[in-house]
């Protein structure tokens, strides 16, 4: 009955209908997506682009999203492809949510916010804790003596962390650190005796904060004469192996929140130096030019 072109035009006629009663049926909720634009979760393929698995931040992340009843999922990676990933969406100017913290260098180099969490899923300020092992203060009294020491600022940190992104070798950046803040450093081996090449173990995960204190700490044990070794794990195994006492410390508890179950697990078998560094956070982190503030606009948009 019809010829073609009679049959597409009808065809094209009824797919524009179908796009304008769908565009009209979703318009009762202001803060709904407009029709025929994509909304922020689509944008996002409603993913938080996370770090390692065994983060506490991605623990906190994952809970937000109950604790908000949200739809996102949390993508685990690595701490450097979020870094990556936060480089290539800003560089685009695209939307993109990871699960962040200070203090850290990507606050220096990029514009960016925590969303708000009103619900308190991300916990309060914490502090980065050291950690011994038992019985570390009766073995090495004078390594004690310096971790218990070990304090600085979160801008201190920042310093060493910048440079390392900017592309220099964490060991060599710390040296270089240690070296020029002896105003600093005299004061955490003020009165501690030198050694003679015992040797010392220090567990990290490789967080860029982790990577910059640990290396900090080794660099000032290494003047005084230890024979210093870092090794990186993940998380969990990093607290297992304080408590066993398979590292000798670690700079990289964060509490009270962050790590709180694995503190929890082996409070009663490590010894709490207390905090090197206070005023530090966890949360999720995009990028200044998004239109959101809070992680309760995520279930609007
Ligand atoms: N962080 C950095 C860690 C603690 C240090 C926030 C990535 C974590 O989430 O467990």
């Amino acid at each position: 009955m019809f010829n073609k072109k009679y049959k597409k035009l009808i065809t094209a006629s009824l797919a524009l209908m179908v796009v304008f009663v769908a565009g009209c049926s979703s318009t009762d909720d202001k803060e709904e997506t407009p029709a025929g634009e994509t909304s922020l979760g689509e944008q996002l393929d409603y993913t938080i682009t996370g770090i390692d698995a065994g983060a506490g931040v991605v623990a906190a992340a994952e809970q937000a999203m109950e604790d908000y009843d949200l739809e996102y999922k949390v993508q685990t990676s690595s701490g450097a492809a979020m870094t990556q990933a936060l480089s290539d969406a800003i560089a685009n100017e695209e939307p993109i949510i990871v699960t962040g913290w200070n203090p850290h260098w990507k606050f220096s180099k990029y514009d960016l916010k925590y969303l708000e969490d009103p619900k308190g899923s991300f916990g309060e300020a914490e502090n980065i804790n050291t950690i011994a092992r038992m019985g570390l203060e009766a073995d090495m009294p004078e390594a004690y003596q310096v971790l218990d020491n070990f304090a600085w600022s979160g801008e201190d940190m920042e310093n060493v962390m910048v440079q390392i992104n900017e592309g220099g070798e964490p060991e060599e950046v710390a040296r270089e650190w240690v070296d020029n803040n002896t105003d600093k450093t005299s004061v955490w081996i003020d009165g501690v005796s030198s050694v003679d090449g015992d040797e010392i173990n220090l567990a990290y995960v490789a967080w860029d904060t982790e990577i910059a204190s640990t290396n900090v700490v080794g660099a000032v044990l290494s003047d005084l004469g230890y024979d210093v070794t870092l090794t990186q794990v993940e998380n969990g195994p990093m607290w297992e192996a304080v408590a066993s006492g398979n590292t000798d410390a670690i700079v990289a508890a964060w509490l009270p929140a962050t790590h709180a179950d694995h503190y929890a697990n082996f409070e009663d078998e490590v010894i709490n130096l207390g905090p090197n560094l206070e005023g530090a956070a966890i949360g999720l982190i995009v990028p200044a030019y998004m239109d959101i503030d809070s992680i309760e606009d995520l279930a609007k948009k």
